[in-house]
Formats: C-alpha cells, sequence, structure tokens
C-alpha cells in the first residue's frame, strides 16, 4: 500500500527535508515543497555545496544551478550559472511559471531574477575567496594568478587552460564535501515534484553549468510514474541522463531501488571511477537510492519523512 506524501532528498541535509514536509503540512503542493525544501539549503550552505560562497570558479565567482519539475504538467523551470542571486531554485520556478521558457542562463538569467524582484546580493564570502586563492596558488599558472587575482605578488607565465583542464579532469567534485541537494516529493494525491540546487563544481571554468539543472539529468518527475534526483561528477552524469533513465524504469514497473542501480550501472560501464549517487521514489511512495562504490565512498547517505517515519530520518545505501 502507498506510503504518500514522501520526502525524500540527497544528502543528509535534515532541515531540507523537515522544511519540505511541514511546506506539505502547510497545505503547500509538491512543488512548494520541493522549492522550500531546497531553498533551505541554499540558505544553510548545506555542505558548502549548495547556495552562495561555495565551490568558487577558475575566476573565484560562485555561481548557482537549479532546476524544479512538475510531474503533473511535464513543466519545467531551469537556471544556469546564476550570479549574484542567492535563491537559484526560487528563480527556475519562475522561470517555469512567468514565462513561457524552461532554462535561462548566466547573467541574463540574474537581470531575469531581478527584473523579477529577486535580490542581487555578493555571493563571495571570505571562505569562498580563500578556498579560491588556495588553488590559485596550488595549481595555476603564476600569470594566469595576475590576471584573475588582484595581488600582483603572484605573476609570471602563461595560462594554457588545455594543460590545466586535463590535470584537474574529474578533480572538481570532493566526495568528502558533500554535494548537491535533489528532493523528491510526492503528496497524498501522488502528485511528483523533483529539484535541485547547487553551486555546482569548485574552480570550473566559467560558464560550465552541470547536471543539477538538466532536466532528466538533475532531476525528473512524472505523476504517472515517479521522481529522481542525481548527484555527483555531473559533467559526467549528465551524459547519461541518470533521472530520466530511472524513471522509466519505475514506469516500466522496475522497483526503485533497482531503478536507481540500473542509472548508476550505466554510467559506471563508461565511467568506472565516476562519483555519483542517485535517489527515486515511485508514485506509492516506494523509495530507493544507490552510488558508484569507490575508495572512500562505500555508502551514501540520504534523507526520507513520510508518515512512518514521523520524522527526518538518514537511510543509507551500500555502493554498487
Ligand atoms: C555538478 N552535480 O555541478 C553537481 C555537483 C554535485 O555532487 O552534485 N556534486 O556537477
Amino acid at each position: 500500500f502507498a506510503v504518500l506524501p514522501l520526502v525524500i532528498n540527497t544528502w543528509p541535509f535534515q532541515d531540507a527535508t523537515s522544511t519540505a514536509w511541514s511546506t506539505l503540512c502547510s497545505g503547500g503542493v509538491a512543488l512548494d515543497a520541493v522549492e522550500k525544501g531546497c531553498a533551505q539549503c541554499e540558505k544553510e550552505r548545506c555542505d558548502e555545496s549548495v547556495g552562495f560562497g561555495g565551490s568558487p570558479d577558475e575566476t573565484g565567482e560562485t555561481t548557482l544551478d537549479a532546476m524544479i519539475m512538475n510531474g503533473d504538467t511535464m513543466e519545467v523551470g531551469a537556471v544556469g550559472g546564476l550570479r549574484r542571486i542567492k535563491n537559484a531554485i526560487g528563480v527556475a520556478r519562475a522561470v517555469m511559471e512567468r514565462t513561457k521558457h524552461t532554462f535561462l542562463v548566466g547573467e541574463s538569467a540574474s537581470v531575469f531574477a531581478e527584473n523579477m524582484g529577486f535580490p542581487a546580493e555578493d555571493l563571495t564570502t571570505n571562505q569562498s575567496l580563500s578556498v579560491f586563492k588556495k588553488w590559485l596558488m596550488e595549481n595555476c599558472q603564476p600569470n594566469y594568478r595576475q590576471s584573475v587575482s588582484p595581488d600582483p605578488s603572484m605573476s609570471c607565465g602563461p595560462y594554457k587552460p588545455c594543460a590545466m583542464i586535463q590535470q584537474r579532469r574529474h578533480q572538481f567534485i570532493d566526495i568528502h564535501a558533500h554535494d548537491t541537494i535533489g528532493m523528491v516529493v510526492i503528496n497524498q494525491a501522488g502528485q511528483v515534484a523533483a529539484g535541485t540546487s547547487t553551486n555546482g563544481a569548485r574552480h570550473k571554468v566559467p560558464g560550465r553549468v552541470g547536471d543539477s539543472p538538466i532536466a532528466g539529468a538533475g532531476a525528473y518527475a512524472d505523476s504517472a510514474a515517479g521522481g529522481a534526483a542525481a548527484t555527483g561528477d555531473g559533467d559526467i552524469m549528465m551524459r547519461f541522463l541518470p533521472s530520466y533513465l530511472a524513471v522509466e524504469q519505475m514506469r516500466a514497473g522496475v522497483d526503485p531501488s533497482t531503478a536507481c542501480r540500473i542509472a548508476i550501472t550505466r554510467i559506471k560501464k563508461y565511467y568506472p571511477s565516476f562519483f555519483g549517487a542517485i535517489i527515486c521514489a515511485n508514485t506509492t511512495g516506494s523509495y530507493g537510492a544507490a552510488c558508484n562504490k569507490l575508495p572512500g565512498f562505500s555508502q551514501f547517505p540520504f534523507m526520507v519523512f513520510n508518515q512512518k517515519t514521523n520524522g527526518p530520518i538518514k537511510e543509507t545505501v551500500d555502493c554498487v
């Protein structure tokens, strides 16, 4: 029998889970719960991987990616490389509800957000600045340092972007610094919504957008089948649309745990050492998760809240 409503999200971001649940309890629809839950992480800067002041890019700037999807209508709103605006999932929802479009990116997305009344704020913190400076000193050609850093003592040598990128490939996502919030909410009536919010990958090339704001990659929702959300190395994961794959598996009758494993296994076939995990749930409120086993990452924690748990509980799944 169905255990609904359900809130499930990646990583042990408990306040996000509770916020989503209380949004449902106070009459919010599934979409509201996803938005408020993810926004809670944006405020708290969950693990510094969500919201402002985390994952500075190659020039030190923090930009945000987010999406939200309504599994009843199959509407999606998303933003990528959002600057200056802290509430990325709020902007994603505004894209969905106040434009005909699905996905806005970069500076223009920020101008849209400002026009919609979202406050423009500096996303840099002392901490993100120090993460940036440390990386700059350890990894960059000195001349490049000079071009992006006001400190003149860091000068000399040409910037070789290709060399740097090769060297750093697949090292953007620190498996010990937790990641993106991805959330699936299913209300009592079985309506599914899903969303994500993240500050992406550390030291990314400016303009890089990850999997999180891409429908079917970062998250997917269909009230006829279920919802899913992914976290991990987006540069790899987005090539496989793992959230879409998991939902399609559930549509075909596969149980959620197996659906998640199938999505992870598909990626693993090509990238055995990719870092990533996925959660999913079907319309009866049955849920599951899976992750790719790596040294130092053998279990993936996620949060669940339903009538049975009677509170936000952390569950873990063994990686495959
Ligand atoms: C990204 N998937 O931008 C995001 C970051 C993340 O686990 O989830 N890291 O690639």
